[in-house]
């Protein structure tokens, strides 16, 4: 694990440019990656949407007045409540896996990356549904500045809770993984994330259902398959449940 400088992370983002998402998109890899894709309801709803399609963004009068916390809504792990009583100063997000330079960043770090902010709306298989503002960065800058490997399908997020006995992560291909409104957020409606909500980092997938949104993420990992992790379904839910692992909406 390297701690990389933010001058080299930052010069690193800079060199590839606003265009980072477009090459990526327009890679032969992810191409084929998606005409290569099995499950008949994917092929037909990224046929339907475009593959970069966007959810509806909303205006800060339509912000749900409380956003509930859902699934876990508090972290036991003695670390963790140390961390979070006094601000996250030593969390570190590690990005790992398939990726050339493998990356340790602290929230300060992450905050210098290029942010986006977006209004939308969360729905929970459970239904319900509420509208927040999130902001944090792009987890295509962050698979960027790691420089994913070209063996790379999938990208797992570890998080710091565990429910029902068991540690929750989740998956997403990279198609979701470069959608411009696929971020890693710290802030919700102007504030630190509340713990209840995922505090410090969280993951928006806004074109998937809640339960793919991991919160308390400490790893993100490029994988070639998710087969040998948990019971090999790519989630929690997935495999306590039986959710469908590609929850798009
Ligand atoms: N780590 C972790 N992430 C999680 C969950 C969880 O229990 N643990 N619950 C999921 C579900 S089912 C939903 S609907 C959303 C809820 O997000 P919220 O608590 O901010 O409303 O988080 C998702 N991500
Ligand atoms: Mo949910």
């Amino acid at each position: 694990m390297v701690d990389l400088p933010r001058r080299s992370l930052l010069a690193g983002i800079a060199a590839l440019g606003a265009g980072a998402c477009t090459k990526i998109n327009d890679s032969a890899a992810t191409r084929s990656l998606f005409e290569a894709a099995e499950d008949g309801h994917r092929n037909l709803h990224r046929a339907l949407a475009g593959k970069q399609g966007l959810v509806p963004e909303y205006t800060r009068a339509e912000r749900s007045p409380t956003f509930r916390g859902n699934g876990s809504v508090t972290v036991a792990d003695p670390f963790y409540r140390s961390q979070l009583a006094s601000g996250f100063p030593d969390w570190r997000l590690a990005v790992t896996g398939l990726v050339e330079q493998p990356l340790s960043l602290d929230l300060n770090q992450i905050k210098a990356l290029p942010q986006r902010t977006q209004i939308t709306r969360h729905d929970c298989v459970e239904g319900w549904s509420a509208i927040g503002e999130w902001q944090g960065v792009p987890l295509a800058a962050l698979l960027d500045a790691a420089r994913v490997k070209p063996s790379a399908k999938f990208i797992v997020f570890r998080c710091a809770d565990v429910l029902y006995g068991r540690d929750y992560y989740e998956s997403i291909d990279l198609v979701d993984a470069y959608h411009p409104q696929t971020i890693l957020a710290h802030t919700l409606n102007g504030e630190a994330l509340p713990e209840k909500n995922g505090a410090p980092l969280r993951m928006r997938i806004e074109r998937q259902l809640g339960y793919k949104h991991a919160k308390y993420v400490k790893a993100i990992e490029a994988v070639e398959s998710f087969a040998a992790i948990g019971q090999g379904r790519g989630g929690f839910w997935e495999d306590i449940a039986g959710y469908q692992w590609y929850a798009g909406i």
